[in-house]
Order: C-alpha cells, then structure tokens, then sequence
C-alpha cells in the first residue's frame, strides 16, 4: 500500500549505501561491476533467486534470444568474450543463463547481490538528498543514488478471463516458467498468445503434448531463425577481430552487425527483390527486415517484405484455411516486433495441433475444463499457457512506490505516458537513473549493447557527481518536454505507429497509447548522450 513507504520509517536505521540498484539481470550486473571500479558501496536489490533477469524468468519451452550468441553478450571484458564458448548460433534460455552465472562468478557480484528481495518502495528526502528504499522483506536502506535495472519486458500481463478461478488445470505464464519446467507429456494444452514466447513455445509443446490447441487473436510475421551448432570456425573468426566487430556493431542503427541492403526495396526490380528475400529467408533471423532500408519506413516497400512472408506462410501450411488464418495481414511486417522461429508453421501440419481464431470467435470464459469461446465452443484442456507478453518499458518501473520531490509520486508524472530526459533520468526525480529506460533506443536494439552504454554513461555521471561534491543530477523541464516530443515525432516518422503493439503501450487496457523507444537508433542516440555529458550535462540540473 502506499502507507508501506512511510509507516516503519522511524523505526530502524536504514543500512547507508553510496549507490543501490534494482535488479540482478545483465543491467544490474554490469552496473554493479562498473559501481565497484568507482570505489563506491554497492548493493543490488533483486526479486529472483538468481541472476539473469530476463533469461531467469523465462525457462518455456523453446526459449531462445532472436540475436546471435556472438553479439547477444558483453563486451566490456575481452577475457570474457574470449573465453565463453556459445555453442549455439542463437542461444537457448538456459545457455544465457550460464552465462550470466559466470559473469557473476568472475566479477564475484554476488557477494553484493540481495536475492529474493523485492523493492517496493522509494522515496526521495530533500533534506539529505537520499533515496529511502524499502524491500517486501521489510529491509530499508538509503542510498545517493538509485539505479532502476529492472528490464524492459520483466513485469508479465496476464489477460482477464472471467470465470479463471474456476479451471482445474494448470495455469503458466511464458514470462514466469516453473524453475523445474512443465512435462506436458499425454496432455492436452491450450496456449493463448503468439507473439515471440507463444511461437516459440508453441512447436516445442506440440511435440511433447497429446494435444496443442493456439489460441490466436492475431497472426504475427515470423522468420525461420535457422539456428545451428557454431562451428570452431566461425568462433574463431568472430574471436580473432572481437573488438573490432563490436565497434562497427556499435555503428549499426540496431547494435547490431548484419548486412544491410542500401537501396530502397522499390528501386530494384521485383525479381532481384524477390532473390534477396529468399536469400535472407534462408540464412534466417530477423535480419531479414534489413534487406532495405525503407522497409520501415514507405508502405509500399514494406508491403514487398509482407507479401514474401505471406507466400511462405501458404507454402509451409498445408490446409489453405489454417495457412489464411496463421497471415498476417492488418499491420506492416515490422512494425509489431518480428518473431525468429523454429518450425512454427510447419507445426500446424501436426495431427495434435489446432488454430483456434479468437478474431472469429473470442474467448468468452474459462470454464472447470478449460476454456470456452462466445460461439460456444468448449476446449478442455490439462494445461494452459499465457504467452500474453508483458507490461512493456514502463511495466517494472511502475510497480514500486516512486516518490520524488515534494512527494510527487512517479506513476502519476507518467500517467499521460512516460516522461523522461534521455531515456536516463526524469525531472523531479533526482539521483534516479533508469537502464535502458522508455524514450531510450533500448528494446529496438541488441539489449547487451544498449545496456552497456547506458551503464558506462551512468557511471560517468556518478563519478562525474563524486568529483565535484554535487548533491543531485536530475533533468531540466524543458530539456525533458523537448526529448519526449523528439521520441514521438521520430516513431511518426515510421511504420512502427501503424500496428497496435506493446511498443505503444496497446496490449494493456488503460495504459496510454504513447510510443516507448526511441527509434533514431543507436549510434545517433549514442552520440547525443556524450555531447550532453561532453558538455557539462546540458539539459540537467546539478546542485
Ligand atoms: O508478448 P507479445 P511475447 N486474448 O506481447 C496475445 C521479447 N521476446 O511474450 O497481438 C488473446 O509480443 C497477443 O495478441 P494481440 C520480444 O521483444 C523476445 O510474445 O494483442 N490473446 C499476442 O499474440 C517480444 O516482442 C524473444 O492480438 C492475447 C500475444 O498474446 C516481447 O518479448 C522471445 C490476449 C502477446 O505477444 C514480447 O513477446 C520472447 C488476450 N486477452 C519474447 N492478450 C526472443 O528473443 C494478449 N494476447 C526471440
């Protein structure tokens, strides 16, 4: 309750750290490693059991990242870099979450690491210019400086069906799998959503269960990820000129090293366009919307990128029906995040699987046996899953009790949509940083790299602090007014507004319809926060 913040306040002395930050996952990592070489006292707050945010909550079935090993990885140590092996060209959830157990152990974070310590609230006192932060253990601290590592896609949506307590069987979310995993063997399973996790999960389900029944409100683009074993080859030749790749990665709009075409898709003629598709088609993964550059950007190009897709889908399914159904046809390819499969149309060629179309015929309830539509159809199932997605950007931000100055509370300065200079910091917020926060390029993105930057940037910043005994940093009004203005105005420049998606804030009822990320990409962005630091932290208040 919001009584929570104030009522044992008196109570104990709170523990005094320099710097505190929320989670444990590869922000709140890297962060505390960065914190540690400024010589400051450091603790991290973290909700799970472990290490890895994301890739520790989200053990489904066919849980892989969409960008390559090679890349999906810190840079910030080459002894690291160069003595992790990946062993798959897209790492399962379980690699990464190896991996991230080493990096703990090699940088020895844990010994700095609260596990299964919630922060629920945090408070800003003027007198002192601290954050006072308190835990659901109870635990209360105060710290300098705050830092928000709390991911973009951590807080899972689950969508209200009535009568859900009802059901006998299992319930999962996708986003907050049972640590010893779900054996669906001789079951029949319902698995609604088919975003990222539902088509990955769904091909793995299928091949486990009696039965799958995918439940679909709207078919998604997806591109074959075309995973495989990385051959010594390729590591080694990604290892001998490490650092090199990841700088010109670093030029990418996305963080990410992929050939890009640089014509626009409808400058070339319908047959070359058509080989380039199908060659990105077959080498697989999202680098498939890098043919061209407009894609995103002109309908009409966009539109080419759709078609092929659409082609394939026909293709792959068999029954003409299912395959008209499982298209895509009422937003741009792209604008909704593009999902990287592993046979999800070839899955419903499968005896046990079954497309349930909720735009025909929407779930109504749930009934003791499962889940029944408004056209009166039952489906009784053993199991079912939510691969509903998450409450986006702002999600994790917004479930502890922020107050800033004059105890204005943070939900409320964002009621409207998220406020902030940078996607750093928020007026009235001091000392408060936010990793990878909504306005920042982040989730557009490799993450690791965004990450990276935004934790050197707050790092500077915090020593910046240190060196000239300032109390509190936080963003100017104006400077704030005029980024917000900027993050919506370069998302309208694009196809990205023309779906409804959670980039948007769509997928939650009530959750202002504002775009999240920045879309200028990364080297733009990069650029900008330096020459913001470069010049004295323009645009921010220091007192
Ligand atoms: O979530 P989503 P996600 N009734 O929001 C449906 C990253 N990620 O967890 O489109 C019925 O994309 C909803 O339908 P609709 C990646 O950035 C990456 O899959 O709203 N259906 C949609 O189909 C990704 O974009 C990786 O009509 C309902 C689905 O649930 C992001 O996480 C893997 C419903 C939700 O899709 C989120 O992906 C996984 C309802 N009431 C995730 N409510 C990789 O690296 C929602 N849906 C590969």
């Amino acid at each position: 309750t919001d009584a929570g913040i104030h009522a044992d306040r008196e109570r104990t002395v709170p523990e005094s750290i320099d710097v505190i930050i929320v989670g444990a996952g590869f922000a709140g990592m890297y962060m505390l490693h960065r914190v540690r070489s400024l010589g400051l006292s450091v603790l991290v707050l973290e909700a799970g059991g472990g290490v890895g945010g994301t890739w520790y909550w989200n053990r489904y079935p066919g849980a892989r990242c969409d960008v390559e090993s090679m890349q999906y990885s810190y840079s910030f140590s080459d002894d690291l870099q160069q003595e992790w092996k990946w062993r798959e060209r897209f790492a399962p959830q379980s690699e990464i979450l190896a991996y991230a157990n080493h990096v703990a152990q090699k940088f020895d974070l844990v010994r700095d690491i609260r596990f299964e310590t919630r922060v629920v609230a945090a408070e800003f006192h003027e007198a002192d210019s601290r954050w006072q932060i308190v835990t659901d253990k109870g635990g209360r601290f105060s710290s300098k400086f705050l830092v928000m590592a709390t991911g973009c896609l951590s807080v899972p949506l689950a969508p209200k069906i009535n009568g859900l307590e009802n059901y006998r069987g299992n319930v999962y979310h996708t986003g907050n799998w049972p640590q010893k995993g779900v054996d669906f063997t001789g079951q029949t399973v319902g698995l609604v959503g088919t975003g990222s996790s539902g088509i990955q999960a769904t091909p793995e389900i299928a091949k486990q269960a009696k039965h799958l029944f995918v439940f679909q409100r709207s078919p998604n683009f997806s591109i074959p990820a075309r995973n495989c074993p990385i051959s010594p080859e390729y590591e080694a030749e990604w290892k001998r000129d490490y650092s090199d790749r990841r700088k010109a990665a670093r030029l990418a709009v996305s963080g990410i090293l992929a050939q890009r075409g640089q014509s626009s898709a409808l400058e070339v003629d319908e047959e070359t366009r058509s080989k380039e598709y199908e060659r990105r088609w077959n080498a697989g993964g999202t680098n498939f919307m890098a043919a061209y550059p407009d894609l995103l950007l002109n309908p009409d190009a966009n539109e080419t990128a759709a078609a092929f897709v659409r082609t394939k889908i026909k293709e792959i399914v068999k029954d003409a029906a299912v395959a008209a159904r499982l298209t895509p046809t009422d937003h741009p390819i792209g604008s909704k995040r593009i999902c990287a499969d592993t046979q999800y149309y070839d899955t419903f060629n499968r005896e046990n699987v079954t497309l349930v179309d909720l735009r025909t015929d929407p779930i109504e309830c749930a009934i003791e046996e499962g889940l029944r539509t408004a056209g009166g159809h039952s489906f009784a199932v053993d199991s079912l899953v939510l691969a509903t997605g998450f409450d986006a950007m702002t999600g994790a931000i917004d479930k502890v009790q922020i107050f800033g100055r004059n105890g204005r509370r943070l939900r409320d300065k964002w009621q409207d949509g998220p406020k902030t200079y940078l996607g750093l910091m928020t007026a009235g917020f001091p000392n408060l940083f936010i990793v990878t926060g909504p306005g920042s390029p982040s989730v557009l993105t490799n993450m690791i790299v965004a990450i990276e930057d935004h934790v050197d940037w707050i790092s500077k910043c915090i020593s910046h602090m240190v060196s000239v005994k300032a109390n509190s940093i936080e963003p100017k009004e104006l400077a704030e007014n005029e980024w917000v203005a900027t993050v919506a105005a370069e998302a309208a420049k694009t196809l990205m507004v023309k779906a409804k998606s959670w980039y948007l804030g769509d997928n939650k009822p009530g959750k202002p319809h504002v775009f999240l990320a920045y879309v200028g990409g990364l080297p733009k962005y990069q650029e900008l926060c330096d020459q913001v630091a470069a010049e004295g932290y323009r645009g921010f208040e220091i007192a």
